[in-house]
């Protein structure tokens, strides 16, 4: 193939070497088990990591703690100017990163430009913050007395993310947590190590540049075993955990046994309600772009379309008639809407949800496929597909990782729509095309969507850093990124003064000696 400047990126990473495993990014510790790396986009080993042992993770431990206690002395708007150098160290690096993030993963070359940017947006974010970790002062009962409230570092933030957004959702995660003063030991998903080890690197890079521990940033490589080491450590006060529900309940269960905190964002199963009103120029890209985007593998993927029946058939024309124009192939040619999917597993996953949603009495609408020949070697490509389906059918309650599109109808009033939406376990992202007012405010109303994410008149995917992200039920109820989402990172203290010469009690308790 073309190799579209991958060798030149790899380069700009410092990841020339990563055949060898010795660009790991923190030189001092050893590795045990190897793990490769082969591009979805063309089956090409791009490199191998080694995967860290319990005595590597130990040592990363100690490296971690011991920067905690030096870096928590550091005013939180000098560790925002830390912040700053690294999201422009990102701007530097955008192309080269973007393209990693592409061929890594298999999002397309614009999705992962998309993706940095919001690691820089997510730094820009954060320095501004860090002059505004405000506490409050609380009025206190008692004559001579004062109340406020203090928010302190609160330790190692552990770190597990997934292979879909390999980069961005580390750093929503590390930037808030350093302006905070916390220090962060990252295990990324064993199917993009070497974006993980790219985003060490320029970190890394930076941290030198200013004479900081290495130990700010830390990253481990494995598979969940090694994540374990996080989940079952003490030292670690907070885990943040990106997945699937399957993972995020193994993680909240094991964390909160040992009473640490966790920050859970786990899948979704997003919805659009589509309604009499509603625009078909914006139904059909957000539509489309939310179900087909990312090949259908964020956690915001649009997965059911719920039409009311009066528009049913020319909503559902307008979908099929636009998936015939999507260009499925190599993610880093921009001519391209949608690339593979991770691997061959999830292929199978892909092929076996099809299959399900058949048996259970689903129609296809647009027939869908594993490609093959010239530019598919990899045998990861395959093809959208549209099936009109039931919400109560098992395979559409659950979240299929990949580019298959539920369409359903309703009749009668909005609610009857809502229902739908909110049938399913997950909570994550949903979204209404409406331009009647109080359908809008209804469906973002109580008694509307229960999602952490509710959209008007947009798709459920592509949210920005500046609002908290996560979602309820299932989702696993955390927030992350934008809005007060740092709270988290940080413990909050209650302080109560007493300036007067007195010892009065509260509640107006007398206790006289
Ligand atoms: C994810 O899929 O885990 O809202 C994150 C979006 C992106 C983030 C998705 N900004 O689609």
């Amino acid at each position: 193939m073309t190799d579209f400047g991958m060798d030149k990126a790899l380069k700009h990473l410092g990841l020339q070497d990563i055949n060898n495993g010795t660009s790991t990014g923190q030189e001092n510790f050893s590795y045990g088990e190897i793990i490769a790396s082969y591009s979805p986009v063309d089956g090409r080993l791009i490199g191998k990591v080694k995967a860290s042992t319990k005595e590597d993770y130990e040592k990363v431990m100690e490296t971690a703690t011991k920067a905690f206690l030096s870096f928590r002395d550091i005013p939180a708007p000098q560790r925002g100017e830390v912040v700053r150098q690294f999201g422009n160290k990102l701007r530097e690096k955008k192309e080269a990163l973007g393209k990693l993030v592409s061929y890594e993963m298999g999002k397309s070359y614009q999705e992962g430009l998309g993706e940095v940017q919001e690691m820089i947006d997510i730094c820009d974010f954060a320095v501004g913050l860090s002059r505004q970790l405000n506490g409050q002062t609380i009025p206190s009962e008692r004559p001579g007395h004062v109340m406020r409230e203090q928010w302190h570092p609160i330790g190692v933030v552990g770190i597990i993310s997934a292979f879909n957004f390999p980069v961005a959702v580390w750093a929503w995660n590390t930037a808030l947590a350093w302006i905070c003063g916390d220090v962060c030991v990252w295990k990324a998903s064993e199917k993009t190590p070497l974006c993980a080890v790219a985003c060490q690197n320029i970190i890394a890079e930076v941290l030198k540049q200013n004479n900081l521990p290495e130990g700010i940033s830390c990253i481990i490589n494995g598979d969940y075993k090694v994540g374990e080491m996080m989940t079952n450590d003490a030292r670690i006060p907070l885990v943040s955990a990106t997945g699937s529900t399957r993972m995020g309940r193994i993680v909240g269960t094991t964390v909160a046994k040992r009473f640490g905190k966790s920050l859970l964002e786990l899948g979704g199963n997003n919805a659009i309600i589509i309604t009499p009103s509603a625009d078909l120029k914006v139904v059909v890209p957000g539509a489309v772009f939310g179900a087909v985007g990312t090949c259908g593998q964020r956690c915001t993927s649009t997965r059911r379309l719920i039409i009311h029946e009066s528009v049913y058939d020319k909503v559902k024309e307008a979908i099929v008639g636009a998936y015939q124009q999507i260009k499925i192939g190599n993610p880093l040619n921009e001519n391209n809407h949608v690339g593979p999917l991770i691997d061959k597993e999830s292929v199978n996953t892909y092929l076996a949800a099809i299959e399900k949603a058949k048996d259970e009495g689903g129609a296809i609408l647009v027939e869908g496929g594993v490609l093959e020949g010239e530019g598919y070697e990899s045998g990861c490509y395959v093809k959208p597909a549209i099936i009109e389906a039931e919400n109560h059918f098992e395979i559409v309650q659950h979240e299929t990782f990949a580019p298959i599109l539920y369409l359903m109808k309703y009749t009668g009033e909005l609610e009857n729509a809502i229902e739908k939406q909110n049938g399913v376990v997950q909570g994550l992202s949903s979204s209404i095309m409406t331009n009647e007012l109080k359908e809008a405010e209804k469906f973002l109303s109580y008694a509307g969507s229960d999602c952490g994410i509710a959209n008007v008149n947009i798709g459920t995917s592509g949210a920005e850093i500046g609002g908290a992200f996560g979602g309820e039920k299932e989702t696993g109820g955390g927030r992350e990124s934008g809005s007060d989402a740092w709270k988290v990172y940080m413990r909050r203290q209650t302080n109560t003064i007493n300036y007067s010469d007195e010892l009065p009690l509260a509640q107006g308790i007398k206790f006289d000696l």
